[in-house]
């Protein structure tokens, strides 16, 4: 479902995360997160039961400045991993530009893994994507706890095909910046191959110092608190990140950081941060205020309105596809999936929606937006 658009030369791409059941997808989104500078991401959503399982996906927006001569905007998804989410899976899998298969590194876990990994196979081959051919890196997840399975044995069972391989700790952050920055690197070169994304001139891609632009810096005595990294191909990953501070003034004032700007006046003078939810960081200006009224109405549970205004903002964005043309051709136009935005449609027919009518509805808005950004709309004027 990558997007480019040339003019802005920027691109926007699709990852998810996958994998069985209590993996760490989630943890790993909420890990890059915290370790994303906040001018490089928007608001984590999460759509967990009460015992934490994911139940729709979760959403991270992150943006990358400069790779080559483009900017790099990610949508990263998580799928549930329970088996009887498969619906799901496939929706979210839909138009994935690339997947970072989280597998658990626990024994006990191991037919889980390769029955996940089959699934990852078969839901792409139902896209008619072949997955040797598609942008996958994988993740040997948990790798802090005793006896976990020896990284040869993961390889064996779920990288007979040799993608790139990490070991991480999601939940001290050691190794996900890494998989990520991987992950991005294979779907820009998949784009390049493809000729979606114009080859670079010259010899090979600069690679941007994707680090430094993306790594949130934390306090000293935050990073004196880590967990050292485990030895093995590990040790070459991104030092684990425990949980910074929040706030755009809690992250600029952290010592020892370079100053590269005037020091900032004091936090009372500063506007108060309005929290940007999941559509609303996908929102095209003159959306914005709906694309809130919904992440609003989905936080607080009220899913009618949810429904009812996603409804209504995504109508508003397909008009900008020609306000003369019909539904239809309006997301023809755009390329938002049809079955997407008829299921959409028939929520209207019921009362009392669910909470998973009302994350999808927000999915298919944030797919709306995401569609319309790459068709260069509205114009910058609006
Ligand atoms: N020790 C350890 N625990 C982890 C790690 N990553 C995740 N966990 C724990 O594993 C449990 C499940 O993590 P989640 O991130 O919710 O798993 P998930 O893959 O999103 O699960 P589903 O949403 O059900 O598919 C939580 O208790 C996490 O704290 C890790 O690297 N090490
Ligand atoms: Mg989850």
């Amino acid at each position: 479902m990558s997007t480019v658009n040339v003019m802005a030369r920027e691109i926007a791409a699709k990852v998810v995360f996958y994998g069985p059941g209590l993996s760490g997808k989630t943890t790993t989104l909420k890990k890059i997160y915290d370790s994303v500078k906040p001018a490089h991401r928007g608001e984590l959503m999460s759509l967990p039961t009460e015992a934490d399982r994911t139940l729709f996906f979760d959403f991270l927006p992150v943006k990358v400045e400069r790779v080559g001569e483009y900017s790099v905007r990610l949508a990263l998804y998580t799928v549930p991993g329970q088996v009887f989410y498969n619906a799901t899976r496939k929706l979210v899998l839909q138009g994935a530009d690339g997947v970072v298969f989280v597998a658990d590194s626990q024994e006990a876990a191991e037919d889980s893994n390769r029955e996940s990994m089959v699934n990852l196979e078969e839901n792409l081959a139902e896209q008619g994507i072949r997955i040797e051919k598609f942008p996958l890196v994988i993740q040997y997840n948990k790798r802090d706890l005793p006896g976990a399975t020896p990284v040869d044995r993961l390889r064996t069972l779920l990288n007979a095909r040799g993608v790139p391989e990490f070991e991480t700790c999601a939940t001290s952050g050691q190794g996900v910046l890494d998989t990520l920055k991987a992950v991005m690197r294979l779907v820009i070169r998949d784009l390049r191959q493809k000729r979606v994304v114009p080859p670079v001139r010259g010899a090979e891609e600069q690679t941007p110092d994707l680090e430094g632009q993306l790594r949130q810096h934390l306090p000293a005595s935050e990073r004196a608190a880590q967990v050292p990294p485990p030895p093995g191909r590990g040790a070459a990953a991104a030092p684990p990140m425990a949980t910074p501070a929040r706030g755009v003034a809690a992250l600029k004032t952290g010592p020892g950081l370079p100053q590269a700007t005037a020091p900032r006046p004091p936090a009372v003078d500063e506007p108060p941060k309005r929290v940007m939810g999941a559509a609303a960081a996908l929102a095209p200006g003159a959306l914005i205020d709906q694309a809130r009224v919904a992440d609003s109405a989905f936080a607080a549970g009220d899913y009618d309105a949810c429904v009812r205004t996603c409804q209504e903002a995504v109508r508003r964005a397909l008009a900008y596809a020609g306000a003369r043309n019909d539904a239809g051709s309006q997301g023809l136009l755009l390329r938002v999936d049809g079955p997407d935005l008829l299921r959409l449609e028939l929520l209207s027919t019921h009362s009392h929606h669910r909470i998973d009518d009302a994350a999808f509805a927000l999915y298919v808005l944030m797919q709306t937006f995401i569609r319309l950004t790459a068709a260069g709309l509205p114009p910058q004027a609006d």
